[in-house]
């Protein structure tokens, strides 16, 4: 809490130049304000507007809002069309010849491609697909590197109507296995392998440990593209080449026209249970939101050359890489490796080579690479750039200074947008032509988007006073619902003290008396580890699941580059482990934990005790964990612990 008031201190204000308001999409406060009434006055005929104006449909709609079942929203109900319509084929006849991915490999090699060759790629894989047997309403897990191919498979099934559900490739087979069987997916495509930092990987074993983990006879394809050519284990039955199965298909291939709220991908993701949430998006709704996005926070202009360094294995990759550049027509740059390949100065000299315009990416990277060379961006012309976003996790106002000044050279306005994967698309963030930036806040809501402070019982706070972070009425690019699972969906997002009418964000939030917005991290069981969500619930089961552990607590604590940082306490089976056999039993577990989430849930520290601080009720001391992992003195009330002798153990951190 100490830090957030530190932030909010924060009194530095920076204008949009007047230049920049000049030619922007929403100009200055007047734009904003005039949108945000629109809104208000008559909500639904705002977003119908911006329906008609941004997407083409099959079928209009007459329809608005639907909220006969809240808090499962319908959004354009009667309307069909279909994404990857609005992303290819509209485009064809005014800019068929554009650039729309520029695809740099990890060696540096670049592949350009046009709207009109995607389109045709696009077609020739759905045939493939739909040959394969893959229809509309299946589930298909993607687990690919980032390629040109990964969009090409997402859009391929958004244009035969199958439901997409793309697995990050740092995920582990278990997870993926976890993924698979709650899908209950068809098909399943993957690569054999990937190039990172100059290493090829393998990809394709870990589909082939998940498939053998059982349960999966939903399971009937797997496709695999061929990027690394190493050697591959291949089950003749199941398995099929990428390159084999487009083979004399057929390069046009007529789009399923979809209901505007048929399900375009469910998006696997941490809650507060050890199980993950598959969150459920919509077509017309979502893709919408990634459009009018682009335009409004990222002021999209023709000449735009956008990137956005997310994986499309996140949400962030779904909207700002797959969905919105190609639905609004933008030329993109999409990047295979790592940052600090061939060295530190990797972003720099491809934003330079590339003529980069919009650069969005999260504030762990901003911070490796402050840390990598602060100078480094001195060393590239990086002119071309005229707006910078960021993403995933609260941006300190340093780390927020040294981009504005070194790498915006204080030319570029520096969009913190803040949003989640239920959101769909940003939600509170500057429009670059209209928000005085301060270092820290993701400033207001977007017009349309009516978010609030409020309390334990859902009553708006004054400002200035934290509380609960809520959406008060349902937006089109809104999660439909967690797959499977209604009742959680209503349950998790829409509780009861809240009147069960608000959308609950699960984060903590600040707003100052100019009426900005500051994001002080999640209220739940969630961690944020370089801007991608961990359950701790999540991490707890994969400790407790491995034989040598009886019981396991895992809190976060600040961490500089990271952001917060996985502590994990465990009690073993055995005896509390002392020297270098508790040094081998922490890389032994968090190798295990690797294995059964993925290297992004590995504990930074492993503390072991001879048991767990709990309450008399048996609840453990999450606060004192916490407290622990920090090094703070405690001050809580430790009386009702059996044995205070575990606290003392419990500060020691084994390295
Ligand atoms: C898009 C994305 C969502 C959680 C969210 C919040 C944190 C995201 C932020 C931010 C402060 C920002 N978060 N953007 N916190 N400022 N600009 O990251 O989605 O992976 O679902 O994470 O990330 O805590 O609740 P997701």
């Amino acid at each position: 809490m100490s830090s957030i008031e530190s932030v909010m201190n924060e009194t530095r204000v920076f204008e949009p130049a007047e230049s920049f308001k000049a030619q922007a999409n929403v100009k200055g406060m007047d734009g904003y304000r005039a949108l945000c009434e629109q809104a208000e006055k008559d909500y639904e005929g705002f977003w119908a507007g911006l329906a008609r104006e941004l997407l083409v449909w099959k079928k209009p709609f007459t329809k608005v809002l639907d909220e006969s079942n809240a808090p499962f929203y319908k959004w354009f109900d009667d309307g069909e069309m279909n994404v990857s319509y609005n992303c290819l084929d509209k485009h064809l006849a005014t800019q068929p010849n554009k650039i729309a991915i520029i695809f740099e490999a990890d060696d540096g090699k670049v592949t350009k491609i046009t709207y009109k060759d995607l389109y045709h790629r696009v077609c020739t894989f759905a045939n493939g697909l739909k040959a394969l047997g893959a229809k509309k309403g299946d589930r298909v897990i993607i687990y690919l590197p980032m390629s040109i191919e990964a969009v090409v498979a997402m859009q391929a099934c958004a244009r035969i109507g199958a439901i997409h559900s793309v697995v990050f490739g740092g995920f582990s087979a278990k997870s993926l296995h976890e993924r698979i069987t709650d899908a209950s997916a068809s098909l399943i495509i993957t690569a054999d392998g990937q190039f990172r930092g100059g290493k090829a990987m393998q990809l394709k074993p870990a589909v082939d440990d998940a498939l053998a983990m059982g349960g999966c006879e939903c399971v009937k394809k797997v496709v695999v593209y061929q990027r690394t050519a190493g050697e591959t284990a291949w089950d003749a039955q199941r398995d099929v080449w990428w390159h084999d199965a487009v083979q004399g298909q057929a390069d046009t291939c007529e789009p399923e026209w979809v209901n505007a709220e048929h399900p375009l991908f469910v998006l696997y993701t941490s809650g507060s249970t050890g199980k993950p949430k598959g969150v459920q998006h919509s077509s017309a709704g979502f893709l919408l939101h990634a459009i009018n996005t682009m335009r409004w926070t990222f002021d999209y202009k023709d000449s735009d050359i956008f990137w956005c360094t997310a994986d499309v294995g996140w949400i962030t990759g779904h909207t700002y890489v797959t969905y919105g550049p190609l639905g609004i027509g933008a030329t993109q740059l999409m990047f295979e490796g790592v940052p600090t390949y061939p060295d530190a100065g990797r972003f720099w000299k491809m934003i330079q080579d590339h003529k980069i315009t919009t650069f969005y990416t999260a504030p762990t990277a901003i911070r490796s690479l402050i840390k990598l060379g602060a100078d480094l961006p001195k060393q590239y012309d990086l002119s071309s750039l005229r707006l910078l976003g960021t993403v995933g996790e609260p941006i300190n106002p340093e780390a927020w200074m040294w981009y504005y000044n070194t790498v915006g050279q204080t030319r570029c306005p520096v969009v913190d947008t803040w949003w989640q994967t239920e959101t769909g698309g940003h939600m509170i963030t500057p429009l670059p032509g209209v928000h005085g930036l301060k270092p820290g806040s993701c400033t207001m809501a977007l017009p349309g988007i009516m978010a609030a402070i409020v309390d334990e019982a859902g009553h708006d706070v004054e400002k200035g006073k934290g509380g609960f972070l809520v959406i008060k009425r349902p937006w089109p690019s809104m999660i439909r619902t967690i797959y499977g699972d209604p009742e959680r969906y209503k349950k998790n997002y829409f509780p009861e003290d809240l009147g069960g009418k608000y959308y609950l964000a699960g984060d903590g939030a600040n707003c100052d008396l100019d009426g900005y917005f500051w994001i002080m991290g999640r209220i739940d069981d969630v961690l944020n580890v370089s801007g991608h969500r961990l359950g701790t619930m999540e991490i707890e089961s994969a400790l407790v699941a491995n034989p040598l552990v009886a019981e396991a607590a895992v809190v976060g604590k600040p961490h500089d580059i990271k952001g917060e940082a996985v502590v994990a306490y465990v009690v073993l089976k055995g005896a509390r482990p002392e020297g270098e056999d508790a040094k081998k039993i922490v890389a032994d577990l968090r190798n295990w934990v690797a294995k059964e989430i993925g290297p992004i849930a590995k504990p930074d520290e492993i503390r072991f005790g001879d048991n767990l601080p709990k309450t008399r009720s048996g609840k453990i001391m999450r606060r004192l964990l916490r407290a622990l992992a920090k090094g703070e003195e405690i001050t809580q009330d430790v009386s009702t612990l059996e044995n205070p002798a575990i606290l003392e153990q419990l500060k020691e951190v084994v390295k």
